[in-house]
């Protein structure tokens, strides 16, 4: 996670932390002509969070978890000479960052000092079921959320990141995952087995 801690924040340093003005324009929320769009389909409510996000829930997550449930558990913890990490590993990994940055830091479900730990779940089942339970929290956000809320400043625990927005942190909680999603479909092919298609 540090590694990809580091890059977050150098990523973030030239998003200058999502700051109003340099991210993707939400902060003109009202006059946005896609929130105006999606407002009008509304009948006049605002645009949500999850408009713009709604395919984490509809297409990311589910090929991710689906990539993940065609593999045995002996697939799932192969991996191959001088390679970091297996599928498995890769799997909690980003439901760790998914816990970090939106579950703890973001919405503090779980206090800034809570950690992680590695290498609890005995199997894939356990380790879905949880990250669901995170996810679900994601999501309900999202739904309640207007996209006028996506700009604003939220404090980070890191003295050299002190906030950010949740437009970028959901950004990058989403990035990470396509990232890692793509290493797995990798291990998948190196076993011959073919991961879903996009
Ligand atoms: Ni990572």
């Amino acid at each position: 996670m540090n590694g990809c801690r580091r890059a977050a924040i150098r990523w973030a340093g030239r998003r200058d932390f999502g700051r109003p003005g340099k991210s993707i324009g939400l902060e003109e929320r009202g006059h946005h002509p896609a929130a105006r769009a999606v407002a009008a389909c509304r009948g006049g409510n605002p645009m949500l969070a999850f408009d713009l996000y709604r395919h984490w829930e509809t297409d990311l997550r589910p090929f991710t978890v689906n990539a993940l449930r065609r593999m045995t558990p002996e697939q799932l913890a192969w991996k191959p000479p001088g390679w970091h990490s297996s599928a498995f590993e890769l799997a909690e990994h980003m439901a760790l960052c998914e816990w970090v940055w939106i579950y703890r830091n973001a919405l503090k479900v779980v206090p800034w000092e809570a950690r992680w730990e590695s290498g609890r779940f005995p199997d894939l089942d356990s380790l879905l079921q949880y990250w669901d339970e995170i996810h679900r929290v994601t999501v309900q956000w999202l739904k309640d959320t207007p996209i006028s809320q996506l700009g604003r400043k939220l404090p980070m625990p890191y003295p050299d990141m002190p906030w950010a927005t949740m437009d970028w942190v959901i950004y990058h909680v989403m990035e990470h995952e396509i990232h890692h999603r793509g290493q797995i479909f990798m291990l998948m092919r190196m076993q011959g087995i073919d991961p879903p298609e996009i």
